[in-house]
Parts: structure tokens; sequence; C-alpha cells
């Protein structure tokens, strides 16, 4: 089997759906946290200049997503055939536009926008994503073809994230709601959520 080294800060962010994948597929994987302190030496060393990253054999992977859909489908976690694997693009498409606006009001926005921002996401983006989650999901348990794959997996690690910025979300969509708890409860993904290191992010 390949040796993969994922490198990135310690915390979840744009990392976890990817552990939530090998946890899930049970490869073994070495999980590299990198400190703010020790960040400024490293980044010129890096590939990308910016985190993640994930090495296979020595050989470098950059891009969160690239790596979380190669990861799921080293572990047939990324859709059974071309079909499935677009309609988990779509819902992660979707996703990534919901972590990014987060990340914008979180990390990068003005103290004074930052409220504004923040209204946004919770009065127009969150209801409306997660209507359009519900269309995917419809009365299945997961949401390609009713088996646990990457794009439940990245709906989980997206809205673990969004609850600090509103944790209302919840009365949106109990069915999302569910879905999120579903995930968390099976087993191999339970197990990692107990063991994995507490981060605010
Ligand atoms: N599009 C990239 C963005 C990567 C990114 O912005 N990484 C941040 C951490 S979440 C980073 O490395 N920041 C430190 C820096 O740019 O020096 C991805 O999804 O992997």
């Amino acid at each position: 089997m390949a040796g993969y080294k994922l490198v990135y800060f310690n915390g979840r962010g744009r990392a976890e759906t990817t552990r939530l994948l090998f946890a899930l597929s049970e490869i073994e994987y070495e999980d590299v946290r990198i400190s703010i302190e020790q960040w400024p030496a490293l980044k010129p060393k890096t590939f990308a200049g910016y985190l993640p990253f994930l090495e296979v054999d020595g050989q470098v992977l950059v891009e969160s997503m690239a790596i979380a859909r190669f990861v799921a489908r080293e572990g047939n976690l990324a859709g059974a055939c071309s079909f499935e694997q677009a309609q988990i693009d779509s819902i992660l498409d979707i996703l990534t536009n919901v972590f990014e606006k987060g990340v914008q009001m979180v990390i990068y926005a003005e103290p004074d926008d930052k409220a504004k921002l923040r209204r946004e996401l919770v009065e127009k983006t969150f209801p409306y994503v997660l209507k359009l989650l519900e269309k995917f999901l419809q009365e299945h348990q997961y949401f390609v073809n009713d088996k646990l794959s990457l794009a439940d997996l990245h709906f989980f690690s997206v809205f673990e994230s969004a609850t600090p910025v509103y944790d209302g979300w919840p009365d949106l969509s109990p069915k999302l709601k569910a879905l999120y708890d579903r995930v968390a409860a099976t087993p191999r993904i339970s197990e990692y959520l107990k063991k994995r290191p507490a981060t605010l992010f």
C-alpha cells in the first residue's frame, strides 16, 4: 500500500474531509500538524506555499478538494460510476461555495464587514443551500445512490465548521441534521471523532 502523509495546520479546516475519508476507509496515513510557529520556515519549502498537501510515496498533491477526491478514490468512496462521481462533484462544489464564504467571513473580512457577511450566510446562504442539498438527499439515507460517500463526509465537515457561525442550521433542515448525525455515528467515524485532537476550527 502507498505511504500517505497529510500535512496541515493543527485544525480541521481544509483537511478534515480527507482525515474522515482515511478513517472510514481504514487507510493508514501520517497526520502531520504544523504549528503556526513552524509555518513561516516551512512555507517557502512547500510546493504551493499553502496547506494542506498530501505526499503519496514522496510525490506531492495540492488543493484540498483534489486531495479529498484522490483519497476517496483510494477508499472506494468516490462514486461507483462516472455519473455518481459527477453527482458527488455537484455536492462538493455547492459545499465548497459555502465553506469559502465562511472562510471569508471568519478569517479574512475586516471587523466592520463581519456582521454583514454573517447575516448573509445565516439569512440567505444556509437556507438556500440546505434546501438545495435536500433535493439531492430526497428520502434517502445518503446523498448519492444511498451509499455513504465523499459527499456525505464533506457535508459533515463543512457543517461542523458552520455550527459555530450559526448553530441554528439544524432547525432549517432536520433531514440534513439527521444525515449529519448518521455520519457522526458511523462506527469508524465515531471512533475517529473521539480520538482526534480537539481544535476550534
Ligand atoms: N485552495 C487551497 C487553499 C489553501 C489555503 O488557503 N490554505 C491556508 C490554510 S486553510 C494556508 O495555507 N494559509 C497559510 C498561507 O497561505 O501562508 C485549498 O483548498 O487547498
